[in-house]
């Protein structure tokens, strides 16, 4: 069983604030991870059932968005400048460091791996070729991967999503569940209301609006976009409902396509 997680910038990151790591979420974050995850867990005692595979994503939020901004970096424009690179990775490599050291706090065997270093844009198409991270899970780690910058045929550099490294890993790793943690319990309808599940992106359009904190990568609709395009069943839940998904639940909206049969409805 292999499970993918992003932690959305919202979680781990104050978005209001510049490069300011919220450590009360993370903690928390990392908390719920390490209960299933930890390494004590992981090392087997030869009675206890083999723990699932994980790989942790997680996205920019005051750290990668702001410093994309300034450059003008989106998924789509990329950038040349040296300085640009430096400085959004560097933002993101520190996140990374702080999400890292909070998982490992936590007892999960965390290990990081940047996107920058492993993955390349070619014809607008992200690639994220998933060999080093299968062979980490393999060995017990849990990667633990982040939004980044990439190199892009003819454009320098674009921004890679938490969102597009989601995807590509869960392909490339043959994932059996994607969970997509951010500040909403899950997508909402126009009352408010949490949408149990999705399973056509025609069925939301009306309903998916845009982040309102600056966000290079777009909001919901960006997000139910992607899920849907894979072919693992994905849930989109908060803080609240972390401990129910890595339970083996589907807290919030549970996003897949029509491959997949809801219970036999
Ligand atoms: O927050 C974007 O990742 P996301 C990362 O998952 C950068 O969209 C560098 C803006």
């Amino acid at each position: 069983m292999t499970t993918v997680l992003k932690l959305g910038g919202s979680v781990v990151t104050d978005k209001e604030a510049v490069e300011q790591v919220d450590t009360g979420r993370l903690e928390r974050a990392a908390d719920a991870v390490g209960a299933v995850h930890g390494r004590d867990r992981s090392e087997g005692d030869g009675t206890t059932p083999e723990p699932a595979e994980l790989v942790v994503v997680h996205g920019g939020g005051s750290f990668g968005h702001p410093s994309a901004e300034r450059y003008g970096v989106t998924t789509s424009d990329g950038t040349h400048d040296d300085s640009a690179v430096r400085d959004i990775h560097g933002a993101m490599r520190d996140l990374n460091r702080a999400v890292v050291d909070t998982l490992a706090d936590a007892g999960v065997p965390a290990v990081q791996v940047a996107p920058f270093s492993t993955g390349y844009r070619v014809g607008g198409e992200f690639q994220q070729p998933a060999g080093a991270v299968a062979a980490l899970l393999a060995e017990g780690f849990v990667p633990v991967l982040h939004g980044d910058v990439v190199a892009t045929a003819g454009q320098g550099v674009t921004v890679v999503s938490g969102d597009e490294l989601v995807t590509e890993l869960a392909e490339g790793l043959d994932a059996d569940r994607v969970g997509l943690c951010s500040d909403v319990p899950g997508v909402l309808d126009r009352d408010g209301a949490v949408i149990e599940r999705i399973q056509a992106f025609d069925d939301v359009a009306d309903v998916l609006g845009e982040s309102a904190a600056t966000d290079v990568t777009g909001g919901m609709a960006a997000k139910v976009r992607t899920l849907l395009d894979l072919g693992t069943p994905a849930s989109v839940f908060d803080l609240d409902g972390l401990d129910a998904f890595l339970a083996g639940e589907s807290p919030g909206t549970l996003v897949a396509g029509s491959y997949f049969s809801y219970g036999g409805e």
